[in-house]
């Protein structure tokens, strides 16, 4: 699914006519959230607009605190029931993933969507949503191509945050030859490889390297070796709730003879987190979204209010179905 140029011409029709702009992206912010946050609100500068980057996290996860305007991003409890005229919601398939920066969005009617996610709500009144696109900053990419702002060093390393982090330093399997094209243009402006994923993917604090290393020391295999789950009881998740730990997703599905991976967290707020990832015979999207969640056929997640054991055996039952399709 693509779209075609008017999309990004109302989409630009919109920013340049509107001011006052929420900008916001989904909680525990990633690096496509935080790259294509941050490049909307540069290009609103470039344009001239009044806006503010609000998230729901807090504190701000300091990981990002390289890029450009990490510093003016606040979290939604600073905000004290500012009032904005107009919205700009990025990678965010479902209102309820916002958390509580939904309050904000009073005027629906001036909310523009960017997403690269299959919509699970529509809450935008005006979308842009391009699925075939490896991130949100891709997207992001193409509206600052056509309009009258030039690329330059700090868009560079904002998209290629973005870029770099959902395409996993371009090696997933949502890699496309134009992720190549737009990063060849993008470091064309002097960021080199390293600036970016360096911050991003080698730079662990050791609190989290330990409670990986307990993840995966206690790893389980199920479904002769084709699931495999890494679980983080709560008393673990007590001292590591701030923690980017996806990264042991990851590691789930990259066992030998795996299928799928599946990351269950014991959140400190009683609920449990799940991450899916499949390496392509599952179809992952369609098991978090039975359970209310959602993401893409590769990597997906959802929560839920089960126990642990309640929980597993109904997402092993669904991967067992469907791997039942394919042998
Ligand atoms: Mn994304």
């Amino acid at each position: 699914m693509g779209f075609d140029k008017k999309t990004y011409g109302d989409a630009l029709f919109f920013l340049e006519t509107q001011d006052n702009f929420l900008v916001t992206t989904h909680q525990n912010a990633d690096g496509d959230a935080f790259g294509a946050a941050l490049a909307i609100a540069y290009f609103l500068e470039k344009l001239g607009k009044r806006y503010q980057v609000v998230i729901h996290d807090d504190p701000v996860d300091p990981k990002y605190q390289f890029l450009w305007g990490w510093d003016r991003i606040v979290s939604y409890r600073e905000m004290n029931g500012r009032h904005f005229d107009a919205s700009i919601v990025v990678d965010v398939p479902a209102f309820k993933r916002m958390g509580d920066t939904v309050n904000l969005l009073n005027i629906p009617e001036r909310c523009l969507k960017i997403d690269h996610h299959p919509i699970e709500d529509d809450f935008a009144h005006f979308n842009i949503i391009d699925i075939d696109a490896s991130s949100t900053c891709n997207i992001i990419y193409e509206l600052v191509k056509e309009s009258r702002v030039e690329f330059d060093r700090t868009f560079a390393q904002l998209l290629l945050c973005g870029i770099m982090y959902d395409t996993g330093r371009f090696s997933f399997s949502n890699t496309k030859q134009r992720d190549f094209e737009i990063a060849a243009h993008l470091f064309s402006f002097g960021i080199t490889p390293i600036e970016v994923s360096a911050p991003i993917f080698f730079d662990h604090s050791k609190e989290k390297l330990k409670v990986m290393g307990y993840g995966l020391s206690h790893m389980e295999s199920c479904l002769d070796g084709k699931v495999n789950i890494i679980f983080l009881p709560r008393e673990i998740m007590a001292s590591s709730a701030a923690v980017d730990l996806d990264e042991l997703a990851n590691y789930s599905s990259s066992v030998r003879g795996g299928e799928v991976g599946i990351f269950i967290r014991e959140m400190p707020e009683g609920d449990i987190k799940i991450s899916f990832r499949s390496k392509g015979k599952v179809d992952v999207n369609r098991i978090a979204r039975k359970f209310g969640g959602g993401g893409h056929i590769h990597a997906a997640g959802c929560r839920v209010v089960e126990s642990h054991p309640v929980i597993k055996r109904k997402i092993l039952d669904e991967v067992s179905e469907q791997l039942g399709l394919f042998v």
